[in-house]
C-alpha cells in the first residue's frame, strides 16, 4: 500500500509513501481512506496527522493516472477530501515540502494545516491544460480570498508556505522540526472538543467579487489565448461564490471532464511528460556515476561563445572564454556584460549579481588555460578544418577526463571526435541563438561518446535550466534536418502560387511563433543559401526550388541587409511584403513553366507539418532520436511549435496518421511530389491504427 499508518499517543499518522512525489493514485487514495477508517476505530486515537514521506508531501494526482479506468475509481480524490473534512477526529495536514494540484486540495480537506518553511504550494493544473477537479476552485478562495487564489489558479506558479504565512491556508509555519510540531498541535486539538473547522464552512470575503472576475477574466482571455483551462478556473470560482460551494464543486467537475479530453490538455500533459523523458536514454542506465562539472571553458565569444558562457555562469560554473585575439575577447565579453545590463534593468537581476558573474569568467588567448577545465566547449566558425585545428589542440592541453563538446550545428560529430586521441570524452552540444535564451539543446551522441559522458551532459543541462534531446550524428541532427523538408515545401509552394505573407500568416495563425521567410529573414537567407549550396553538391539528385537562390544572389539577406523575403525600414523590425520579390517569385514561376494556382492555407499548414511529421518518422526509423516525443520536444522549445499541439509528432497522431498518410500520398502525386518520400513507419502504424505516442 503506498501508504504508511504509525500511532504515536494517541496520535494516529498517516504517510503517504508513493516516490518519487507522493502521486495521488489510486493505491494511495485507497491507503488514506482506510487509514482514516482505522483510526476512527481506534478509541486511543484522538486525532490524526497526514503527511507525505521523500520529496513531497504529494505533487497532485498522478497524472499517469490521466485518461484510464484508475483515474475514476473508487475512491476517487474527491472521496477521499470528503473522508478527510468529514472525520469525527481533527485532521493535521503537515506539510514539509511540495503540496501541488490534488496534493494541496487534499491538504485544504483536513481541519488544520501546518507547513514547514520552504515548502512549494500550488495549483499548477493549467499547466496541464485542465483546473484543479478536486474542490480547489471551491477551498483555496475560502482559505486565502478571491484574490489571491484566482492569481494562483491562473498562473499555476508555485508560492513558498512561509509567503502563505497569516494568510489562511496555514494554522502554522514552522521553521523547525515540522513532525514535532505537528504532533503536539494534533494533540491540543485531540483534546478539545468537535465539530474540527472546514474550509468548505468559510464565506469569501470581497468587497466586489463580480467585479473582480470579471476584471480577471478580461485580463486573462487576452493572455491565454488557445488555452482554455484559465478562464475555466475563473468559471468555477464564479460558479462557488455566486451559487455556494456544492455547486461550485458540481460545476468545476464538469469544467473538469471537459478539459481533460482537450488537444490542449493532451499536448500540454505530452509536453510534461516529453521534458523528463528526454533526460532518459535508453541505454544509459539512470545511475551511471558523472564526471564532475565544476571548471568550464568556451572556445570563441563570438555570439555562440558568449551565450554559451553565460549559461554555465548562470549556475555559478567558472568559465574561460578562450579566443584568438584581444579585441574579439574584449567584444565578446562587452556583449555578455550588455546583456546582463539589459536584465538588470528589467529589474530581473541585481547589478552585484551582475558583477559576481562577470567575475565568474577568466578571458584568455591561450589554450594552457584550459588545462583545469572538467568540460570545454567549442564555438568556433563552421568549418571542419577549423574544428580539426581545435580539437588536435584540444587534445594536447585538456586533461585526461575532460569532457570536449562542439556546438557544431551541422558538422559530424564523430569525424571531429576522430581528430582526438579520446573519441570517448567528444560530445555535440548544439545550442540554439540566443544560446543563453533557448531551451533546447540538442546532444550529439557519436559512436564512441562514452555513456558517462551523456550521463554528465544531460545532468549539466538540467543544472543550466536546458531541455536537452540526444540526437545521433547525421546532417542537421534532429531540428535543423527537419526544418529543411519544412523549408523545401515553403520554396516550392512559393513557385507553385503562393506568396511569402500568405505562407507565413498560414502557419502563423496555426500557431508557429515565425512563419519560414520571416524566419529565414531574421536568421540570415545567406545561412540557408551556404546550406544549400553544400547540399546540391551532396545530393545533386535532391530537387530544390532555387528561388530562395534568387533572392540570395541579389544580396537580400534579410533584415541585416534591409531587404529579404520581405522590404524592412531602417530601426523598424515589421516585415513588409516586397513587391519585388512578389514579382520575381511569379518571374520564376513562368521561368520553371510552373502553372500557378490558388494554394489553400489548409494545404500550406500540411505540407509544413506533415513535412517535419514525415522527416521526423524517419529520424526515429534510423535511430537517430529513441522517441516521438523527444522529437516534439526539440520542436516545441527549438522552433517555435505551439505548445499547445503538442510537436509535429503529437499533432500528427491528433490528426491520425491514416489522414496524414493518405495526405502525404497526395501531395506526392503531384507538382514536386518527388520531395515526398512518405516513411514507411507512418504506413505501418497507420494499418494498425496507432501514433508515434502509442
Ligand atoms: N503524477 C505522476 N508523476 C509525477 C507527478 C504527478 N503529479 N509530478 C511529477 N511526477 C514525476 C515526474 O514525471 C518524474 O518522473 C518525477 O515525478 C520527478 O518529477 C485533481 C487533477 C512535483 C514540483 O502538475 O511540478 O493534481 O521522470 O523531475 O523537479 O486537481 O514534478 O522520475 O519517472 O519534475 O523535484 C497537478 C507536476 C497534477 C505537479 C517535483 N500537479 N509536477 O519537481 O521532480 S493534476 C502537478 C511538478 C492534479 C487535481 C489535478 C514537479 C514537482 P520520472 P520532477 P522535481
Amino acid at each position: 500500500m503506498a501508504v504508511d499508518y504509525t500511532t504515536h499517543d494517541g496520535v494516529a499518522v498517516i504517510t503517504l509513501n508513493n516516490p518519487p512525489v507522493n502521486g495521488l493514485g489510486l493505491s494511495t487514495r485507497a491507503g488514506i481512506v482506510e487509514g482514516l477508517e482505522r483510526a476512527q476505530n481506534d478509541p486511543a486515537i484522538k486525532a490524526i496527522v497526514l503527511t507525505g514521506a521523500g520529496k513531497a508531501f504529494s505533487g497532485g494526482a498522478d497524472i499517469t493516472e490521466f485518461n484510464t479506468p484508475k483515474a475514476t475509481q473508487e475512491p476517487t480524490l474527491h472521496t477521499v477530501i470528503k473522508a478527510v473534512e468529514g472525520s469525527a477526529k481533527p485532521v493535521v495536514a503537515a506539510i514539509h515540502s511540495v503540496a501541488m494540484g490534488g496534493g494541496l486540495e487534499l491538504a485544504l480537506g483536513a481541519h488544520y494545516r501546518i507547513a514547514a518553511h520552504g515548502a512549494q504550494i500550488a495549483l499548477p493544473e493549467v499547466k496541464l491544460g485542465i483546473l484543479p477537479g478536486a474542490g480547489g476552485t471551491q477551498h483555496l478562495p475560502r482559505a486565502i480570498g478571491l484574490e489571491a487564489a484566482l492569481n494562483m489558479m491562473v498562473s499555476g506558479a508555485p508560492v513558498m508556505s512561509e509567503k502563505l504565512a497569516g494568510s489562511g491556508l496555514f494554522d502554522d509555519v514552522v521553521e523547525g522540526n515540522l513532525a514535532e510540531a505537528a504532533l503536539a498541535f494534533a494533540r491540543k486539538v485531540g483534546a478539545q472538543t468537535g465539530p474540527h473547522p472546514k474550509v468548505r464552512d468559510r464565506k469569501i470575503e470581497h468587497a466586489n467579487a463580480e467585479g473582480f472576475i470579471q476584471f480577471t477574466r478580461n485580463t486573462v482571455g487576452a493572455m491565454a489565448k488557445n488555452f482554455p483551462a484559465p478562464l475555466k478556473c475563473i468559471d468555477a470560482v464564479e460558479a462557488g461564490v455566486k451559487n455556494g460551494f456544492d455547486k461550485g464543486l458540481a460545476f468545476e467537475r464538469e469544467c473538469f471532464v471537459a478539459l481533460v479530453q482537450t488537444p490542449e490538455s493532451h499536448a500540454l500533459r505530452h509536453a510534461f511528460f516529453g521534458e523528463r523523458a528526454a533526460s532518459k536514454i535508453p541505454d544509459v542506465p539512470s545511475d551511471t556515476p558523472v564526471r564532475e562539472i565544476k571548471q568550464v571553458a568556451v572556445i570563441g565569444a563570438g555570439t555562440m561563445g558568449g551565450g554559451i558562457a553565460m549559461n554555465f555562469i548562470n549556475a555559478g560554473l567558472p568559465v574561460t572564454l578562450l579566443e584568438t585575439k584581444q579585441e574579439a575577447l574584449d567584444r565578446g565579453l562587452a556583449t555578455i556584460r550588455k546583456n546582463y545590463e539589459a536584465t538588470v534593468k528589467k529589474g530581473k537581476l541585481k547589478p552585484e549579481a551582475l558583477e559576481q558573474r562577470m567575475a565568474l569568467i577568466t578571458p584568455t588567448l591561450s589554450y594552457d588555460d584550459l588545462k583545469h577545465a572538467d568540460l570545454i566547449v567549442e564555438a568556433v566558425f563552421e568549418e571542419l578544418g577549423v574544428k580539426e585545428q581545435v580539437f588536435k589542440r584540444l587534445d594536447e592541453v585538456a586533461k585526461p577526463g575532460a569532457i570536449l563538446a562542439s556546438n557544431t550545428s551541422t558538422l559530424d560529430v564523430d569525424k571531429i571526435a576522430a581528430f582526438t586521441k579520446r573519441p570517448q570524452d567528444v560530445v555535440g552540444m548544439h545550442f540554439f541563438s540566443p544560446a543563453n535564451v533557448m531551451k533546447l539543446l540538442e546532444v550529439v551522441r557519436g559512436k564512441e561518446t562514452a555513456k558517462d559522458v551523456l550521463a554528465t551532459v544531460m545532468q549539466l543541462a538540467k543544472k543550466i535550466k536546458k531541455t536537452a534531446v540526444v540526437s545521433g550524428v547525421c546532417d542537421g541532427f534532429i531540428g535543423n534536418r527537419m526544418i529543411e523538408q519544412y523549408i523545401r515545401q515553403a520554396l516550392f509552394m512559393l513557385e507553385e502560387g503562393a506568396l511569402p505573407a500568405q505562407v507565413d500568416k498560414a502557419i502563423e495563425k496555426f500557431g508557429f511563433a515565425m512563419g519560414p521567410f520571416r524566419m529565414s529573414d531574421l536568421a540570415g537567407n545567406d545561412i540557408g543559401w551556404a546550406i544549400r549550396k553544400r547540399r546540391y553538391l551532396e545530393h545533386p539528385d535532391m530537387h530544390y526550388s532555387k528561388i530562395a537562390d534568387r533572392l540570395c544572389e541579389t544580396g537580400r539577406f534579410g533584415q541585416k541587409t534591409g531587404s529579404g523575403w520581405y522590404d524592412y525600414k531602417a530601426g523598424d523590425r515589421t516585415a513588409y511584403p516586397s513587391k519585388l520579390v512578389d514579382e520575381m517569385i511569379v518571374g520564376y514561376s513562368q521561368e520553371t513553366g510552373a502553372q500557378r494556382r490558388k494554394i489553400s492555407d489548409a494545404e500550406i499548414v500540411e505540407r509544413l507539418v506533415f513535412a517535419l511529421t514525415n522527416e521526423g518518422a524517419k529520424i526515429l526509423e534510423e535511430g537517430i532520436a529513441s522517441k516521438a516525443s523527444d522529437i516534439d520536444m526539440v520542436y516545441l522549445t527549438g522552433y517555435g511549435f505551439p505548445l499547445y499541439r503538442g510537436g509535429p509528432m503529437l499533432y500528427a497522431d491528433t490528426v491520425g496518421l491514416y489522414n496524414v498518410e493518405r495526405a502525404i500520398r497526395g501531395y506526392a502525386a503531384r507538382a514536386n511530389g518527388d520531395a515526398w518520400q512518405l516513411a514507411p513507419s507512418i504506413a505501418a502504424l497507420a494499418e494498425k491504427g496507432r501514433g508515434f505516442n502509442g
